[in-house]
């Protein structure tokens, strides 16, 4: 396939520097040429660390839109805060280069319809959106048996993402919804091939480990264009660990995609192969390290679709939808009541 993709990434965070040590150490076909991120000694550092990996030539680019439009960068992973994501996107676009964009695409439909519309007329997709969970063997594995038939219409989802704690007194309900949820909305889209016509949140009485004022655990109802419906429990301070799995209810079975203990798990009517699994562990409390092959494997498979000049995974619109589909849960988590979900047609 040619040259190694030269990759940028912007934010070097948790999840960019997860990614930058990623691309240096375990994906093939790519070189990280240069970070960015306002915090220049932080973004240092890091280019110091993996340094001591190999990663020799690695630059400090403080001006985001300078790394974008640098002529030795072939590929962009965003992973800096949501409300920066517009300029960044649009500028990838401009300079037509690939882009692998952490969630949330943008942090309104209306700038998230603004970056589809710009990638429709720049004439061809260019945007991945960090919606890992497609990437997970189980979840692929899952998506593969519900669409093989086998298990008859999917009639429900149920779905769980517990992560132990948040200890940041910024992350409002609201977050709960737009940073968390929103990997529920797009696995509901991709597992069930179908847009969510309807949402409603509602919020139990809070754990006591909730900051004042934080409706966590909340819980969720999606209904989806065809008829099924998803339910979700979002807890962010469930104190236990990073618990995220999906369960889907087929006319002819059932399957558990991310039951800590055991790999993909099924009950199945007879004559459908079965599958047992046994319970024996703890659940670690990191995202990183419970989706750490999900991540590997998008990534991967971003540096060679761009290498290819393809796009692969979710698209930019499947951000815009997920966009759309927060900003309708934001708004029945403050009535409490079911709220419509109105997208625009797919470019
Ligand atoms: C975080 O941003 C993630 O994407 C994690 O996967 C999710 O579990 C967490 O709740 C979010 O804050």
């Amino acid at each position: 396939m040619g040259q190694p993709l030269r990759v940028g990434v912007i934010g070097v965070g948790m999840m960019g520097a997860d990614h930058a040590d990623r691309l240096v150490r375990r994906i093939a076909g790519a070189d990280l040429v240069a970070v960015s991120d306002p915090d220049v000694p932080r973004a240092t550092e890091l280019v110091e660390g993996l340094r001591a990996d190999g990663a020799a030539d690695v630059r400090v680019i403080e001006d985001p839109l300078e790394l974008i439009a640098d002529e030795g960068v072939d590929a962009v992973l965003i992973a800096s805060p949501g409300f920066v994501h517009p300029e960044q996107l649009m500028a990838c676009i401009e300079h037509g280069k690939y882009a692998l964009c952490e969630k949330p695409l943008t942090m309104d439909a209306e700038s998230s319809w603004e970056v589809v519309q710009a990638e429709h007329r720049a004439g061809r997709p260019m945007i991945q959106v960090g919606f890992m969970r497609r990437f997970d063997p189980e979840y692929a594995q899952m998506k593969e048996l519900l669409d093989s038939g086998r298990l008859g219409r999917t009639l429900l989802l149920h779905q769980t993402h517990r992560n132990k704690s948040v200890p940041n007194p910024e992350f409002r309900s609201e977050m709960i919804v737009r940073d968390s949820m929103v990997h529920e909305v797009d696995v509901a889209r991709f597992l069930l091939g179908e847009e969510i016509t309807r949402i409603q949140v509602l919020s139990p009485a809070p754990t006591s480990a909730a900051f004042e004022g934080v409706a966590d655990p909340q819980v969720s109802v999606f209904t989806m264009a065809g008829g099924s419906v998803v339910t979700n429990e979002v807890f962010v301070n469930c104190q236990t660990g990073y618990e995220v799995r999906c369960e889907a209810v087929a006319e002819r079975g059932t399957a558990i995609a991310g039951r800590p203990w055991a790999g993909l798990y099924t009950t199945v009517a007879p004559d459908v192969a079965e599958d047992l699994g046994q319970w024996g562990g703890s659940v670690d409390p990191d995202f990183r390290v419970r989706f750490e092959r999900a991540y590997d494997l998008e990534v991967q498979a971003w540096v060679d679709a761009s290498r290819r000049g393809e796009v692969v995974g979710p698209t930019a619109y499947d951000g815009y939808a997920s966009t759309v589909v927060c900003e309708a849960g934001m708004a029945s988590l403050a009535s409490g009541e079911p709220v419509e979900v109105k997208l625009e047609a797919r470019p």
